[in-house]
């Protein structure tokens, strides 16, 4: 039998930590069947599912299977017996292969990979992560909407979570965040009235992943305490082109706590390197048909590809009195510090370099807990993640069912454990020996003991005044920071906030609540509530009551712009090249190889799926036939045809949509001369503009994939958008 001890108990390791290997983890690996194989006694040998070509079909009992194909039957025509094990074991598993899916974040997407310190910050923090320069740890990151089920569409207007798994040395350490650096709601209590709001109303179980309806803005419109972060989601954050290009928030103030027990208050960010991206709203609203999956295919191919996304980490590190200088409270998760005020300190960088082996093992049954912290890491007193602490440990035993779920490999931690948990469902870690219990007098045999030094202390902090359910004073203004989210927007993303709002206030029936949502605009900015309201045919109704005065002295912040922090160039990013028989070939070859040059995507979109023939006899496979490959899968499009190609094409309609989409959605448009007939045709040869880019030469190929750099050509929008027009 495999000995275990209490001491040394190791879990999986990918060994990113101890050698710099990237060897998997996670699944049914190798790690996990030596778990197995431990637990079992089986001297070592591994009981993985058996992959290899020529293994042979076993039951779970391993039991060879010689007909997989027809059940046990009395003669040829039945009835089928009870004594068939095989189908019998193979539909009672097949019954049992949904766990619940998660109450919130149900539909996410992860990967593996690692972080990697680039800045010690051994002077505030013992956290071991925090150290050693170079150094890298195992990761892994769940990406998610919120308010959709498992199957929804990934385009949702939604916030996405961004949670991060970090395999340290002292044990795992989770920070559940969002692309969101605020949330709705001040404290824990008020969680399952917002999920409730915002999910299917209970008795027509409908909308699906939409805030568009009346019990979310109901409520909305009843929490004033939610009015800075109705300006994030309404804001271009919440249709994130791709999990690559979007930020990642701790969300709330965290402590760090150094050697000598000292701590500062933290604030975690994440910095996409390509920038940050979104989608425009008629643009989601599209992908969700065209492409359900466009966020976790995306993060798939380019990991599959070697295009490893990556962010930098960054902290706020700050003080008592640093944050005794805000009339704001830093324990108010409705509240951000603004960079300009104290600026993002990089300490290291995230890289996804490693898709999942399989979906369920990692993705779905990974467990993050916002109460997974390390030592040299503390909680603050915020009330929202005093909360979360006892929710996720117990929505885990909800999802995974045992207590055990740490023993899976995708929770396990990479360093050493050892304690006297013991049995429940799936134990797969018991201890060996004698002693399961501590104090115990069996010595160097009797198990684990504690560690006075290196264990784990929480932050010594004095308690405050007298038991009691109160919201402090110092939470009390809700529209402060809204309005400098607000004005820190360039004008055409106010524009995109006021068109989701008269949206999303829309699709709301009772009219009382459309208004009682304006009322609380006024507070925040008095032309957006005034384009709110005119957008939705209504009235100008009084404010809100208040409970505290907008302050209207807070400067705008470019960190909070995504136009102001977007791409600086066309890298990871994808063009939709439209072509047909007979297209140029000179044009394509030296479109499709600026664009490899420039680390961009170039997906080929033809008539026929076998491609198209260019003019050189070349035939150039297409991945996408037209239909398949509206222009919302693009960040740019290209159309290079050949004068009878154009001519087809201007009598097709999925043809047609690529550029009217392409266009409408203020997209770089590059087009050889031939396609005139289509422009005609779609209706837009009359208005084309510098977002239009000819396309007859090797060097105009070559200027196109240049000018692609910004994120769209949003000088286009006033032209065709009707809110716009009226705006
Ligand atoms: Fe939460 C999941 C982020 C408030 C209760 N939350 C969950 C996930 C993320 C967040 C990213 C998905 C993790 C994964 O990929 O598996 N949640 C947040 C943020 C919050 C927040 C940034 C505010 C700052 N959450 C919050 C509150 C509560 C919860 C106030 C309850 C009191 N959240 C949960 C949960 C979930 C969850 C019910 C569902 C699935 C899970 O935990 O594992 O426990």
């Amino acid at each position: 039998m495999a000995k275990e001890t209490h001491q040394t108990r190791t879990a999986p390791s990918n060994g990113v930590q101890s050698s710099g290997s990237s060897s998997t983890s996670g699944g049914l690996t190798p790690d996990l069947s030596d778990s197995f194989a431990e637990a079992q006694g089986s001297g070592g040998e591994t009981h993985q599912v058996a992959q290899a070509d020529g293994a042979v079909l076993t039951t779970a009992q391993g039991v060879p299977v010689a007909d997989d194909q027809n059940s046990l039957k009395q003669g040829a025509r039945g009835p089928t017996l009870l004594e068939d094990f095989h189908f019998r074991e193979k539909i009672f598993h097949f019954d049992h292969e949904r766990i619940p899916e998660r109450v919130v974040h149900a539909r996410g997407y992860g990967a593996h990979g690692y972080f990697e310190l680039t800045d010690s910050l051994a002077d505030v923090t013992r956290a071991d992560i925090f150290q050693r320069v170079g150094e890298k740890t195992e990761a892994f990151v769940r990406f998610s909407t919120v308010a959709g089920s498992k199957g929804s569409p990934d385009l949702a207007r939604d916030v996405r979570g961004f949670a991060v798994k970090l395999y340290t040395k002292e044990g795992n350490w989770d920070l559940v965040g969002n692309n969101i650096p605020v949330f709705f709601i001040q404290d824990a209590i008020k969680f399952p009235d917002l999920i409730h709001a915002a999910k299917p109303a209970p008795d027509r179980a409908f909308p699906q992943a939409q805030t568009a309806h009346d019990n979310f803005w109901d409520f909305i419109s009843l929490t004033p305490e939610s009015m800075h972060m109705v300006m994030w989601i309404m804001s271009d954050r919440t249709i994130p082109r791709s999990f690559r290009t979007m930020e990642g928030f701790g969300v709330h103030t965290f402590r760090l706590v150094d050697a000598d027990g000292r701590s500062s208050f933290v604030k975690f960010h994440w910095k996409p390197k390509l920038g940050l991206q979104s989608v425009a709203w008629n643009e989601a609203v599209k992908i969700n048909g065209a492409d359900p999956d466009f966020h976790r295919r995306d993060l798939w191919t380019a990991i599959e590809k070697g295009d490893f996304p990556e962010w930098e980490l960054g902290v706020q590190i700050f003080d008592q009195e640093f944050a005794d200088k805000f009339d704001f409270d830093i324990l108010d998760a409705t509240k951000i510090i603004p960079e300009e005020l104290l600026p993002v300190r990089v300490v290291g960088r995230l890289v996804l370099d490693r898709v999942v082996d399989n979906f369920f093992a990692e993705t779905e049954q990974v467990a993050f807990c916002t109460q997974n912290i390390v030592p040299g890491i503390d909680f603050s007193n915020d009330p929202l993640l005093q909360g979360r602490n006892f929710s996720y440990l117990d929505t885990q035993l909800k999802r995974l069912g045992s207590p055990n779920f740490t023993h899976l490999p995708i929770n396990a931690p990479r360093c050493p454990f050892a304690h006297f948990q013991q049995d429940g469902h799936m134990a797969m870690h018991n201890p060996a020996g004698r002693a399961n219990y501590e104090p115990n007098s069996w010595g160097a045999a009797g198990g684990p003991r504690e560690d006075p030094a290196r264990g784990f202390r929480s932050h010594a902090t004095a308690p405050e005044g007298d038991k009691s359910r109160i919201r402090p004073e110092s939470f009390a203004d809700h529209y402060s920071q809204a309005r400098q989210f607000f004005v820190s927007q360039t004008p055409i993303e106010q524009k995109h906030i006021g068109d989701a709002l008269v949206f999303e206030l829309s699709k709301v029936e009772r009219p009382d609540i459309r208004s009682r949502m304006v009322s609380h605009l006024i507070h925040i900015d008095e032309s957006l509530a005034t384009t709110v309201a005119d957008g939705l045919g209504l009235a100008l109704p009084d404010p809100a009551e208040a409970a505290r005065p907008t302050r209207t002295d807070l400067p705008p912040s470019d960190a909070l712009s995504i136009a102001k922090n977007g791409p600086q160039s066309f890298a990871g990013r994808k063009l939709g090249l439209l072509i047909t028989d007979g297209a140029d070939a000179d044009l394509v070859k030296a479109l499709m190889a600026a664009l490899e040059a420039a680390d961009a995507m170039c997906e080929i979109v033809a008539p026929r799926i076998g491609g198209a023939t260019l003019s050189d006899g070349t035939l150039i496979p297409a991945q996408q036939k037209i239909d398949g490959g509206p222009s919302v899968l693009y960040d740019a499009v290209a159309i290079i045809a050949s004068a009878q190609g154009a001519a087809m094409l201007a009598m097709d309609a999925p043809a047609k949509d690529f550029v009217t989409d392409a266009f409408a959605h203020c997209k770089f448009i590059g087009l050889s001369t031939e396609t005139e007939p289509l422009l005609v045709k779609a209706g837009i040869a009359e208005d084309l503009d510098d977002g239009c880019l000819a396309i007859t030469s090797k060097a105009d190929a070559q200027a196109f994939v240049e000018a692609l750099a910004p994120l769209r050509f949003w000088a286009r929008e006033s032209q065709v958008d009707l809110d716009a027009m009226n705006g």
